[in-house]
C-alpha cells in the first residue's frame, strides 16, 4: 500500500491538528481540517496558522487538489476559504453535512443558509474513492460525534477527525446535537477494521493525565490493544454508559458558537453590514 508523506501542523489554542497529506511522486497534495485563528475577546481573525500550512505548502511545491473537513468542527473556525483562495483545491466534506446545517441554521436564525451542502465544492458519501496524486483514497463514514463525520483514508493513513484520540485520552465527546455515543462506537469499530499497521491521524489531542507532549499520531494496532474508552473488551453498551457519562460533565467548546455559525457556511464569514464590519451572532440560551 502506498504512504503519502504527511505533515502537521498542531494549533495550541483549539488543540487542533492539520494535516498536509501529499503523495511524494506528484507532489499533489491535500490540506485535512485548517485553523482560522479567531480571539473571541477582540473578535479579531488571523491567518496566521493558515500561513504556515500555506508557506510550507509553497516551499514544498506541491499542488493542491483537495481541502477537506472531517466534519462540522464545533471548537474552531476553518480556514478553508482563504487555503483555496491563495493555493487552489476543492473544499469538501460529508454529505450529511446537510443535517448539520438544518439543526444550526434553526439555532443561528440562518434565513438564507441553503441545507444542501451546496456552499462546498464536492460532498463525499460513505464509500467513494478520490486521489491525492498517485494515491488512492476512500471514505469511511464515521458519525456518532456529530452526523457527518466521515474518515479520510489515504494510502496507509487514516485521517479519523474526532471518534477515536490518543490511545491514552479515549474518544470524541457525543453530546452535540445529532451525537449519538453508540453509533460512535459502530464508527469506531470500522476504523478498527481496517489494516493493523494503518497509521491513525487524529484531529485533537488534549494530552492525558500523565502525558506531558501533544500527540496525534497512532496506529489501528495500538488502539485495539490500549484505547482508554474502546481496547477489545469494552462492549457496546458499556462504551455507550461510559460515554453519556462523561459528556455530561463537559462544559461547551469555547468557541462554539462563533465556529458553527461559520464552518456551515464551508468557513465563508458573514456579509459585511452597511459600515463594513461583518458581525457574528450570539444565540442566548439555545444551545
Ligand atoms: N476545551 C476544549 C474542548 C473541546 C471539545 O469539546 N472537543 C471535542 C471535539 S470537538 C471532544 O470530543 N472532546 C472530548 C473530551 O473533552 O473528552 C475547547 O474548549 O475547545
Ligand atoms: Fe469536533
Amino acid at each position: 500500500m502506498s504512504a503519502p508523506s504527511v505533515t502537521a501542523f498542531f494549533d495550541e489554542a483549539t488543540f487542533t491538528v492539520t494535516y498536509v497529506v501529499a503523495d511524494p511522486d506528484s507532489a499533489h497534495a491535500a490540506i485535512i481540517d485548517p485553523v482560522l485563528d479567531y480571539d473571541p475577546a477582540s473578535g479579531r481573525t488571523s491567518t496566521a496558522s493558515a500561513d504556515k500550512v500555506a508557506g510550507f505548502v509553497g516551499d514544498n511545491g506541491l499542488h493542491v487538489d483537495w481541502i477537506l473537513e472531517t466534519h462540522v468542527h464545533a471548537d474552531h473556525l476553518t480556514a478553508a476559504p482563504y487555503l483555496k483562495e491563495k493555493l487552489g483545491g476543492r473544499i469538501a466534506i460529508g454529505s450529511n453535512v446537510a443535517a448539520v446545517q438544518e439543526v444550526f441554521k434553526g439555532v443561528f436564525n440562518i434565513e438564507d443558509l441553503a441545507t444542501d451542502g451546496s456552499q462546498f465544492d464536492h460532498l463525499f458519501e460513505d464509500g467513494d474513492e478520490f486521489e491525492v496524486g498517485g494515491i488512492s483514497g476512500s471514505v469511511l463514514g464515521t458519525p456518532g460525534h456529530t452526523p457527518a463525520c466521515i474518515t479520510y483514508v489515504v494510502g496507509d493513513a487514516a485521517f479519523v477527525g474526532d471518534t477515536l484520540f490518543m490511545p491514552d485520552f479515549g474518544t470524541a465527546r457525543t453530546d452535540f446535537p445529532g451525537g449519538d455515543a453508540g453509533i460512535l462506537y459502530d464508527s469506531i469499530q470500522r476504523i478498527l477494521s481496517l489494516p493493523a499497521a494503518t497509521r491513525l491521524f487524529l484531529c485533537h489531542d488534549y494530552k492525558a493525565p500523565g502525558r506531558d507532549e501533544f500527540a496525534w499520531e497512532t496506529t489501528v494496532a495500538e488502539q485495539r490493544k490500549a484505547n482508554v474508552h474502546i481496547n477489545q473488551g469494552v462492549s457496546r453498551d458499556e462504551f455507550v454508559a461510559m460515554r453519556e457519562g462523561r459528556d455530561g460533565e463537559l462544559g461547551m467548546p469555547r468557541l462554539i458558537l462563533p465556529s458553527i455559525q461559520v464552518n456551515v457556511r464551508a468557513g465563508r464569514l458573514p456579509e459585511a453590514e452597511a459600515n463594513g464590519v461583518r458581525y457574528l451572532k450570539i444565540p442566548l440560551d439555545a444551545l
